[in-house]
């Protein structure tokens, strides 16, 4: 037998998800990439991160030892579905932004008496579409409609009985506090009077527990980070050398957030929309940052975007807490 390792004649193409043969681009992917590498500070958003492989780098991500908020939510709603449940209410309609693998919903969906309907929302259609195929399967007689889109882009909720918006994983760490402030008014002014939202956070902790989340040892979270890149050569036609990054993650104390950056190793060129920019080695673009909360420091967000907090159940450094339209 020969066990000679062979080469692929063909060196793979650079895409991240290898099924996609479309070369199309995204318009608003090109305008976002050129007003965020022109930034004095370059920036891309973090929504970038999530084509069909990068949702599947963060469902990697949180089977890692290190990455905490994932087990840490999925046991407060192990622990607490019956009285989630009970807040959360009878024939409900169940809006989830960023569901992702929509595993945790699951926890909900077992423990909730006769929702109306479970509506997933993403801006990774093709996980969407999968996910919510297998939740119907295994959930016949909850009606499950999934709507991709972008849900900071003018999102209007889905009409519904008693709708309660479930927003997990500290995804919302993951918007900028002006950007959480209006997005969170833009949907407290849809709700009615005692519809609300489920919304797991992560707790600010040991500085050196949250750079450990973020800088695995295995290297996950940096084929994640670098997943953006391989992710908008396709769909923003950039042009980057995905060599010539490399992954960078830290604590920032003053804001209390993780910031995850891009570091060029060598100077570096990436063009796209007719424009193009030099980085030199070290120069930093900054991929998310997920700023972490404490308990008031949320209840205040939330008040001032018209919330008022109800129960909150805290445990393993997250919290999960129901914040109700008065
Ligand atoms: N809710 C899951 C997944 C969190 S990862 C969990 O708790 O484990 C963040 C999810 O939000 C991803 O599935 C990503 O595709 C989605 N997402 C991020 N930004 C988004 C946006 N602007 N609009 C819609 N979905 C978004
Ligand atoms: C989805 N989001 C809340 C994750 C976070 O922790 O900010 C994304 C992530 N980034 C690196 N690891 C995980």
């Amino acid at each position: 037998m020969n066990d000679t390792l062979t080469r692929p004649s063909r060196p793979t193409s650079p895409t991240s998800d290898p099924r996609d043969t479309t070369s199309e681009l995204d318009p608003r992917a090109v305008a976002d990439l050129v007003a965020g590498l022109s930034a004095p500070q370059p920036n891309l958003s973090p929504k970038y991160f999530y084509d069909a492989l990068g949702s599947k780098l963060f469902s990697a991500i949180t089977l890692l030892p290190w990455y905490y908020p994932t087990r840490a939510e999925r046991s407060l709603l192990a622990e607490h579905a019956g009285p989630i449940a009970g807040t959360l209410g009878t024939g409900i309609t169940l809006i989830e932004l960023g569901s992702g693998s929509s595993s945790k919903v699951r926890f909900l969906l077992d423990a909730l008496q006769a929702p109306n309907a479970y509506v997933p929302v993403d801006i990774d259609a093709v996980t969407l579409h999968q996910t919510a195929e297998e939740l119907q399967a295994a959930y016949p007689d909850i009606p499950i409609r999934p709507r991709a889109g972008d849900f900071t882009r003018n999102f209007q909720l889905p009409p519904g009985t008693r709708r309660v918006v479930f927003y997990p994983g500290s995804t919302i760490g993951n918007l900028e506090p002006d950007e959480r402030m209006l997005f969170l008014r833009r949907l407290a002014d849809q709700l009615a009077p005692g519809e609300g939202m489920l919304i797991g956070f992560d707790l600010v902790k040991a500085e050196r527990l949250l750079h450990d989340a973020y800088n695995d040892p295995i290297g996950v979270t940096a084929a994640f980070n670098k997943n953006m890149l391989a992710h908008l050569n396709r769909v923003a036609g950039a042009g980057f050398d995905l060599t010539a990054w490399e992954h960078e993650a830290w604590f920032d104390t003053e804001r209390s957030c993780i910031t995850m950056a891009l570091r060029a190793v060598r100077p570096t060129q990436v063009s796209a929309g007719g424009r193009s920019w030099h980085f030199d080695a070290g120069a930093r673009i900054r991929t998310e940052r997920s700023y972490k909360f404490t308990v008031e420091g949320f209840a205040q967000v939330a008040g001032q975007a018209g919330l008022q907090q109800g129960q909150v159940w805290t445990g393993g450094g997250f919290a999960l807490g129901w914040y109700v339209k008065g």
